[in-house]
């Protein structure tokens, strides 16, 4: 299993985090990736590729325009209008808000594109998203070539970034990317199993209509988890794809025993479905130790979590997404890919 890993990630690193109503080191920093690739090293995965440019055109097929636009030229018209700072969504749209007109000071564009408000851009942001996507990119094209596995050290992670939002420490929903690719490449159905902690929203907003890419999303409660107001079990997609979403929350305090129950579901919702190919967001956070959510998952749990993933016997691009327990990262993402490839 190749796994695709940029340096560019790094130029995503802002300072701060809106967290507990304190401005704290983000959760969500570079060397999450270091502790992956130090076991990945350690275990013997051959060493990563580059990916090389991001195709912006596969990007396009699942992100707006105008929000691509935006991405490219926040940092610009954040500084050109006077701000010191990293940019921070301070205003949104809230409901009641007519919201019929985009703005034209960025001020009012950050928070026409931010689902949320812990999130920041930096001059870098840009650069990096594209690098994580051009991994994904990779990924899904050695898939596409024949690869039964491959890894998308994707950094900063994707599954929250909706067609035209950014939030949750995600401005491009890589796995959507690779998903799309495996569609357009000539999969009929293809299925995207997301274990990260939280609820894969932008995944889901992305194919809500699309009975083609069926989302699996195992994740804490909504009631009490991050993005709070999307993920229950009634959301299921509709019209064409009525059905083709699958959310299996679960309360704070999930063990594996239960967490992996829900596993079975969703995979046994897959085969169902009749998926040709898999995209697996990735994000170890479901870990006990991790300092944001609330899941009681062990490190050997990983593994076995890769190897009930195998037993779909389907052809995967794994994207990596959250996890910030900082060190166990590594090991927890490293066991998961073992367990997948049945080592
Ligand atoms: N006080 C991913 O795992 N809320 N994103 C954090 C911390 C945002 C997580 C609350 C969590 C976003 C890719
Ligand atoms: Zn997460």
């Amino acid at each position: 299993m190749r796994t695709y890993h940029s340096e560019d990630h790094r130029l995503h690193f802002p300072q701060a985090e809106l967290a507990g109503g304190q401005l704290v080191t983000p959760f969500e920093r570079p060397s999450r990736v270091e502790y992956v690739l130090r076991r990945l090293r350690e275990r013997g995965f051959e060493a990563p590729a580059d990916p090389g440019p991001c195709d912006l055109d596969a990007v396009a097929r699942v992100h707006a325009p105008d929000y691509l636009d935006f991405l490219e030229r926040a940092w610009d018209d954040w500084v050109a209008d006077g701000n010191a700072g990293e940019i921070i969504a301070t205003n949104v749209p809230a409901p009641g808000m007519s919201a019929a007109r985009r703005p034209e000071g960025i001020e009012g564009q950050v928070g026409w594109y931010a689902h949320a408000s812990e999130t920041a851009m930096t001059a870098g942001t840009w650069a990096a998203a594209k690098a994580s996507a051009a991994c994904a990119q990779a990924a899904t094209r050695d898939v596409m070539e024949g690869a039964r596995h491959a890894f998308a050290l994707c950094r900063p992670p994707g599954h929250h970034a909706t067609r035209a939002q950014f939030g949750g420490y995600c401005f491009l929903n890589n796995a959507a990317v690779a998903a799309r690719m495996l569609r357009d490449g000539g999969a009929g159905r293809v299925a995207v199993l997301d274990v990260d902690f939280h609820h894969g929203n932008g995944t889901q907003g992305i194919f809500w209509e699309d009975g083609t890419v069926h989302l699996v999303s195992i994740h804490g409660d909504p009631l009490h988890a991050y993005p709070h107001y999307i993920g229950y079990a009634d959301e299921t997609g509709a019209g064409d794809g009525a059905g083709a979403t699958t959310n299996l929350p679960l309360p704070p305090g999930t063990p594996y025993r239960d967490w992996a129950d829900a596993l079975d579901r969703g995979i046994g919702a897959i085969r169902d479905r009749g998926a040709e190919a898999l995209v697996v967001s990735l994000g170890t956070d479901a870990y006990r130790d991790d300092p944001i959510s609330f899941f009681k998952l062990d490190s050997d749990d990983f593994r076995d979590m890769g190897a009930r993933v195998a037993a779909l016997d389907l052809p995967a691009v794994v994207c990596f997404e959250g996890g910030y327990a900082i060190e166990a990262v590594g090991v927890n993402a490293v066991n998961f890919l073992e367990g997948l490839a049945g080592r």
